[in-house]
């Protein structure tokens, strides 16, 4: 059995938003959502299982951690020991080469590159579809940036067994999307709300949260129509309408990710919109503007949102290809 190996996998950003989990252990997603894997950023990921057991040994960006992220990385790992029979310890090494607290999604690329790392490393012959299972119970939008290009992730049935397999599904090549995503970082300090924990707050408080289980789902099949479709008009609608309804139901539970740069930076985006510009906004669980546009128009969309106060600065994203074990590594 071949012990050690690499992976390499990117951040993903969703148009149609995952927000809400079933009610049961598993991290089963209330919503189904939809992505676009991102090129240009990595995280790499080295996995090496030895003989002896004891507590794993992980180091993130060159520095050892512990507490809550190696916890969740041994969490993942007991999973594949379990599947493999085989019982050591397993040192981590990874890495992003973007900063961690940019607003870029860490934990996506971060437990993908982990997930096919370790099950090839236990010599696990898991296809995709398996490996993707696996990252989503470690962090559900991890289980998109398996695949590359669009991406969409079935919302969990309603009540499922912990052991149901729920994995991602490719929807378009990368090849196929003429998209840029401009990132708009506003801070580089860590977020506010961890997704989990906001979830779980927005499901016990906001009186829109109802509304917004109900909304989700038809959103997310339109959005998926419109871009099998071309219509990358009706998508970028459909996209500012689900990250607006999602935030929209945390706002109600008594929390916002919107900053004041957040809000500029957007009304940048709908000025750019009504000069004719094929541009539409988007945001996650953090204060930072993510803006889509054809690639033709990137360069003057980039420096319009350059320049509003209180963007420390953008980051330009083609769309991106899957999680790949990286094989001379
Ligand atoms: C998404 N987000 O669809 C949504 C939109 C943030 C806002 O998926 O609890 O870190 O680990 O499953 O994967 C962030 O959620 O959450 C996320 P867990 P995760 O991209």
């Amino acid at each position: 059995v071949n012990r050690e190996a690499a992976a390499i996998a990117h951040p993903n950003i969703a148009l149609s938003k995952y927000w809400g989990k079933r009610a049961v252990p598993g991290n089963f997603p209330a919503v189904p959502s939809l992505s676009m894997t991102l090129s240009g950023l990595a995280t790499r990921t080295r996995v090496g299982f030895g003989n002896e057991p004891g507590p794993d040994e992980l180091r993130l960006n060159g520095e050892r951690a512990a507490g809550e992220p190696l916890a969740r990385v041994t969490e993942m790992l007991d999973r594949v020991r379990a599947a493999a029979r085989i019982t050591g310890r397993a040192k981590i090494e990874t890495a992003n080469d973007f900063p961690t607290a940019s607003g870029l999604a860490s934990s996506a690329s971060g437990f993908a590159a982990l997930a096919v790392a370790a099950t090839r490393a236990a010599g696990l012959q898991w296809d995709s579809w398996r490996v993707s299972d696996l990252a989503r119970r470690s962090s559900a939008s991890a289980a998109r940036s398996l695949f590359g290009g669009l991406v969409e992730l079935p919302a969990g049935e309603f009540a499922p067994s912990e052991d149901t397999l729920l994995a991602a599904r490719p929807v378009l090549p990368a090849s196929a999307l003429d998209l840029r995503v401009i990132v708009c970082v506003t801070t580089d300090a860590p977020k506010a709300h961890g997704s989990s924990n906001a979830m779980r707050k927005t499901a016990e408080k906001s009186r829109l949260y109802g509304a917004w289980l109900n909304l989700a789902p038809s959103l997310h099949e339109s959005l998926k129509e419109a871009a099998l479709a071309g219509d990358w008009m009706r998508v970028g609608e459909l996209a500012e309408d689900s990250a607006l309804a999602m935030h929209g139901c945390a706002l109600a539970a008594g929390f916002s990710y919107f900053r004041d740069a957040t809000m500029m930076a957007i009304e940048t985006v709908r000025g750019l919109r009504q000069q004719g510009m094929p541009i539409f906004f988007t945001v996650d669980a953090g204060p930072h503007v993510k803006a889509f546009v054809e690639s033709a128009h990137a360069p003057r969309a980039a420096q319009a949102l350059n320049d509003v106060p209180g963007v420390l600065r953008t980051t330009l994203c083609a769309p991106g290809d899957g999680a790949a074990v990286v094989e001379d590594a």
